[in-house]
């Protein structure tokens, strides 16, 4: 029996702040429509989907910002997309914001799902690497304060079995850890599902659009490879409350060559057949971790900042 999973990187425009839950919902629907009608088995949306990327501005009270947050999944809102998965029978991976009650202690989080053709939460990451600040830059265009809206991912890195095959995921600026994609690796993982919002301007550093996206492409074509695996990158692109977000959705395999790639800053379906077969021939030969791995002497890998 073969093992491609036919997969749709659903990439979306701008999702500005005038826009309400009721406009966005609609363009992942039609996506999700849209990938099915093309045989699809799986669609994957970007980081924080259903809202702008909101830790661009500084609200005073954490309170200030709920209404990004989602604090059941499906909530009502975003029912109609579980519905669309269950009639057409395509699974998708999600990111948006979480709030999650932990004991009577609310607890924020940046948070990816993979959803079943039967429209059940088969996974749920909740993003480690948290770039950017926690207090206000009055200097800055634009502000990166996801250290102030969400709290490190309590889940770990998991990888289920899902799809016919190993799943995990990671949001956006873990795409730049090679330690991510090691702890999806050691678990066996064939299909990384990965959503991002990048803006091309980086406040803190001289860095140019096209450096710029050479790196959000190095660091995930490298993370392909180096765990034989399929990586599906999904941007949140184009120009978004005054804030360009780049593009560069791509389906990579795991001999990390770019196998399909956005032509747009739109909403955006790349279609490709991933054989997840093809993880094979990497994990058991040129990075065959049992035989050439050498954890006894990677110690400061766990032990150092
Ligand atoms: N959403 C992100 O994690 N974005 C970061 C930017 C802000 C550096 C990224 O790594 O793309």
């Amino acid at each position: 029996m073969t093992r491609i999973l036919r997969i749709a990187a659903a990439q979306l425009g701008p999702i500005n702040r005038a826009d309400s839950r009721e406009d966005v919902l609609p363009r992942l629907v039609r996506l999700l429509s849209d990938a099915a009608d093309c045989g699809c088995d799986l669609a994957v949306f970007p980081e924080l989907a259903l809202t702008p990327f909101f830790p661009r501005w500084h609200m005073p009270s954490l309170s200030d910002a709920d209404d990004f947050y989602d604090r059941e999944m499906p909530s009502p809102k975003v029912e109609a997309l579980f519905e669309t998965a269950r009639n057409r029978k395509i699974g998708f991976s999600l990111g948006y914001a979480e709030i999650a009650d932990a004991q009577g202690k609310l607890r924020r989080y940046n948070t990816q799902i993979l959803v079943s053709k039967e429209g059940e939460i088969l996974s749920k990451y909740r993003k480690v690497h948290l770039p950017g600040h926690s207090d206000f830059k009055p200097g800055d265009p634009f502000q990166n304060l996801e250290k102030y809206y969400f709290e490190v991912g309590d889940l770990g890195f998991p990888v289920v079995d899902a799809f016919g095959g190993r799943v995990g995921m990671c949001i956006c600026n873990d795409r730049r850890w090679p330690e991510t994609y090691r702890m999806l690796g050691l678990q066996g993982v064939e299909l990384v599902t990965l959503g991002y919002n990048t803006p091309y301007l980086n406040p803190r550093a001289d860095q140019t659009p096209e450096q710029r996206m050479f790196h959000n492409h190095l660091c995930m074509q490298a993370g392909a490879y180096q765990n034989s695996t399929w990586v599906v990158g999904v941007a949140k692109a184009g120009m978004e409350d005054g804030v360009e977000l780049m593009s560069g959705t791509s389906i990579i395999g795991p001999s990390g060559e770019i196998k399909a790639q956005a032509s747009t800053c739109g909403d955006e379906l790349v279609v490709f057949d991933c054989d997840l077969d093809q993880c094979t021939n990497g994990k058991t030969e040129e990075f065959n971790f049992e035989k050439n791995r050498r954890p006894e002497l990677y110690g400061a890998l766990a032990q150092t900042v």
